[in-house]
């Protein structure tokens, strides 16, 4: 199946040109777009700079940072429009190892969505400083609770797509950026009577460049849960 790896950056210059190998090594079929909000240090021109750059490696560059969920949302609309069969998410910060890849991919064979999965298996996150891992478990325990989705990592960016069902939501109305980006697509894919699947997977805090990570995206991720109980209401048929 035609496939493409969506990695986002913002100023992932240690660690763009290494996860970019790790890809191309791990699932040497696949291709790769870079989603860059304008990166002062310079990410973007790396990645120009690549020997497959036009041919199996590709960039979208907006202007600013607009954060984490549009940049997806843009990367998968791009995705669809080239005719692109299965489409995956991961970080740029080697937080999620390309190792996983081919057995993500693998299994969207029979399913919809793969979940990259932190939680699935006691827990599997190292170097992380334990206020930041209680944050991520608790906010899956509430995520779990308030919107009923049996899904142990909600917030997890490293993720598997069919295209085909991508299609089935209007990426234009998702709004929300952070942690409640990767919520908001989980939760709408698996109210679509999605098949979604969650794979082990081991998560190493990135030892190069800066996290994104905010208060903000928190708040947001709080009352989004809520937001989405609230018009599951109406509309939500898992299966
Ligand atoms: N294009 C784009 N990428 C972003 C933005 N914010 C974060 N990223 C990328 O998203 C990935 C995850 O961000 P990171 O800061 O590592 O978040 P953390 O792992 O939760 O601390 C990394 O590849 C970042 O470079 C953004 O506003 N725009
Ligand atoms: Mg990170």
């Amino acid at each position: 199946m035609k496939t493409i790896v969506c990695i986002p950056t913002y100023n992932e210059i240690e660690n763009i040109n290494r996860i970019v190998d790790l890809v191309y090594e791990n699932l040497p079929s696949a291709h790769i777009l870079v989603i860059d909000d304008g990166s002062p240090d310079g990410t973007a021109v790396a990645v120009r700079q690549r020997v497959e750059y036009g041919e199996r490696l590709y960039i979208i560059e907006r202007e600013q940072k607009l954060g984490l969920g549009t940049a997806y949302c843009t990367g998968f609309a791009w995705a669809i429009s080239q005719g692109y069969e299965v489409v995956m998410q991961m970080d740029a910060d080697l937080s999620h190892d390309a190792k996983d890849l081919p057995r993500l991919h693998a299994a969207i064979a029979d399913s919809d969505l793969v979940i990259g999965s932190r939680y699935v298996s006691g827990v599997n996150v190292i170097n992380w400083p334990m206020s930041r891992l209680l944050l991520s478990y608790f906010a899956n325990v509430y995520t779990r609770f308030i919107t009923g989705m049996p899904i142990r990592d909600a917030t997890g960016g490293f993720k598997c797509f069919r295209t085909e069902v991508l299609r089935s939501i209007d990426l234009a109305q998702i709004r929300s950026n952070g942690y409640a980006f990767q919520i908001e697509m989980t939760f709408r894919l698996w109210c679509k009577g999605a098949r979604v699947v969650e794979l082990p997977i081991v998560f190493v805090d990135r030892i190069s460049g800066t996290s994104k990570m905010s208060k903000n995206i928190i708040y947001e991720a709080a009352w989004l849960v809520w937001k989405l109980k609230i018009t599951s209401m109406f509309r939500c048929s898992p299966r």
